[in-house]
């Protein structure tokens, strides 16, 4: 779906659409984008299917689902189940796969090397396999981080940091995003966005905000520290709140000019897909969105720019859904 819907609709047709992921987990694992992205569209479509789907001539209608796809849908419709999932999802290699995709720091194209390279445990990692700094990371704290955190701890998570940092500057805007903010039980990790509104004050806080939280043990390991990004810092890594029994949790902070808050806070709210959903219309619409701004009048050729265009003022993320011509649509209605 190219362009953002603009009201939640009911998911009807779940029951298909969660057969027909397992398949395009499994292809992504396997590193067969094509096939996977395949079935990711069809899956947007029927999302998108206003009824429940009762026939498979009705599946053959929907633009993006075609005669195969269609006779898998007729086959979940009769018999609640996919057998190409067991077959596909269930082997040892795709298990294996799955197992490897869950070490933080390594994608389909790894995990697929692992196995090649006969590797069929996180132990046969652990003493065989050359790692990265991250997939150490990832492979030491495995357990951890392959467990979601509960809304109720995430948000004990963004007090802590949100006191540090207002131990350091005052009336900072700390927001956390990402699921969270969309409004999810749980979260694979926290996204924490912080700006400053008197525009400048923001610019003392990264450096200083990490080394507290390092000196205080909170956080126990560093992925990315990327300050390059224009005007925007970013930090990746693993926190762990004081007391006992806590377990490692994914915690990702940005830290933006107030000038850039509705654009930043919008694209770490995502979901991955409703932005590449907006940035798509942006496209169409001879603009382009990203986590920095809107820009109005960009000349393409194919998919290059050939221009910067002018950068609008977006004071709200309400702004932008306006500038694109959209309804607003709160967090909670953005996974799509
Ligand atoms: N994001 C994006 N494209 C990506 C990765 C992230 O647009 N490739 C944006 C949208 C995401 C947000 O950043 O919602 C935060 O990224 P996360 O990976 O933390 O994703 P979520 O918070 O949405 O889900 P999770 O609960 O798994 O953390
Ligand atoms: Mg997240
Ligand atoms: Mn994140």
């Amino acid at each position: 779906c190219a362009r953002p819907s603009s009201s939640k609709k009911k998911d009807l047709n779940s029951h298909i659409t969660t057969e027909l992921e397992k398949l395009a987990t499994t292809y992504k694992s396997k590193n067969d984008t094509w096939r996977a992205l395949g079935y990711q569209k069809a899956i947007s479509a029927i999302r998108n299917y206003p009824r429940e789907i009762s026939t498979r001539e009705e599946a053959l209608k929907i633009p993006g689902v075609g005669a195969r796809l269609a006779d898998k849908v007729a086959e979940i419709i009769e018999s609640g189940r996919l057998r190409k999932v067991a077959e596909v999802c269930e082997g040892e290699e795709a298990e294996t796969l799955k197992l490897f995709m869950g070490v933080w720091g390594a994608g389909p194209h790894t995990a697929q090397a692992w196995y090649t390279q006969g590797f069929r445990t996180l132990d046969d990692l652990f003493t065989k396999a050359t790692l990265t700094r991250h997939q150490e990371i990832g492979l030491r704290l495995y357990k951890d981080l392959n467990i979601r955190i509960p809304r109720t701890e995430a948000a004990e998570i963004e007090t802590y940091v949100r006191e540090t940092a207002l131990g350091l500057v005052g009336d900072l805007k700390v927001e956390v995003c990402g699921s969270y903010r969309r409004g999810k039980a749980t979260c694979g990790d926290v996204d924490m966005l912080i700006t400053h509104p008197d525009g400048h004050s923001h610019e003392n806080l990264f450096r200083p905000l990490l080394s507290h939280l390092r000196q205080t043990g909170f956080l126990t390991d560093d992925l990315v520290c990327q300050e390059d990004n224009g005007n925007q810092q970013k930090y990746l890594g693993v926190c762990r709140l004081p007391g006992k029994d806590r377990l490692h949790r994914r915690l990702d902070i940005i830290v933006v000019p107030y000038a850039e808050f509705a654009p930043a806070i919008m694209y770490f709210t995502g979901s991955a897909h409703f932005n590449r959903s907006m940035r798509l219309l942006a496209t169409k619409m001879g603009m382009s969105l990203s986590e920095h701004g809107l820009r109005v009048g960009i000349v393409r050729q194919g998919r290059e720019k050939l221009n910067d265009g002018v950068l609008v003022d977006t004071p709200t993320e309400e702004s932008i859904f306006t500038h694109l011509g959209l309804q607003y649509r709160p967090p909670h209605d953005r996974d799509h």
